[in-house]
């Protein structure tokens, strides 16, 4: 009795988190996704600067098995349940370097790019197209090398982020084999933690007043071939 009050206090304060991205394709959760370290809480990173921030591990733990997709497709991610804070979804791949393994690469330096980001709609108030998803297709751009990559699954929440540490990070890495692929090496490649700071204009914003007329996606631009 008393603990259910609490969830149900927790929930209307919106403190405790709320979402994992644990399945990609038509995997089981937790099998190609590497385990993060919000597996049974739900739970949020909030400081860009830990270590967290890259896939949500503190251990770097290889996941199971590998999803194997062809350049120039896409793959499904999903997350445990729909998407309901405001915010955008955005994707990074990070290419496993020759002579390592996807199940022990820690994914270490300047070796991401992003691959997809979401904008808001303006109006009365942002929309999101997340807002209620719970699978999201990922383009695995077709010019980029084949080999084994982390996919790494974002979103941001800044339902409170008018304060600085205030946006909530719900991040994942899966594991993918990519075939097919051509032989660019994608330019501006960035490293978690370091690819954001906490006063980002993305990351560090009021969206209730004034409502913003313009979003700008944490990190850098979305890659194309
Ligand atoms: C999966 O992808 C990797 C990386 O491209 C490749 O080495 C491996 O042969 C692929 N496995 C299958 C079953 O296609
Ligand atoms: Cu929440």
């Amino acid at each position: 009795m008393l603990s259910s009050a609490f969830v149900l206090l927790g929930a209307a304060l919106g403190v405790s988190g709320h979402y994992t991205f644990p399945k990609v394709g038509g995997g089981s959760d937790w099998q190609q996704v590497r385990r993060a370290d919000n597996w049974q809480d739900n739970g949020f990173v909030g400081n860009v600067n830990s270590g967290q921030i890259r896939c949500f591990q503190s251990n770097s733990a290889g996941a199971s098995a590998s999803l194997n997709t062809t350049a120039g497709s896409s793959v499904t991610y999903y997350s445990n349940q729909g998407v309901f804070h405001p915010g955008p979804m955005q994707f990074y791949l990070a290419r496993v370097p020759d002579g390592q393994s996807v199940n022990s690469w820690n994914g270490d330096g300047a070796v991401w790019f992003k691959v997809y980001h979401e904008q808001p709609n303006f109006g009365s108030q942002l929309t999101w197209p997340s807002t209620g998803k719970s699978s999201f297709n990922v383009p695995i751009p077709s010019c980029i090398r084949s080999g084994y990559y982390l996919l790494r699954a974002e979103h941001i929440a800044i339902h409170s982020a008018g304060s600085s540490g205030g946006a909530q990070f719900y991040v994942s890495c899966a594991q993918i084999g990519v075939t097919g692929g051509g032989s660019t090496d994608p330019p501006n490649k960035v490293s978690f933690p370091g690819a954001y700071s906490a006063s980002d204009p993305g990351i560090l914003i009021n969206i209730n007043w004034p409502i913003p007329t313009s979003y700008k996606n944490p990190g850098p631009a979305v890659f194309k071939c």
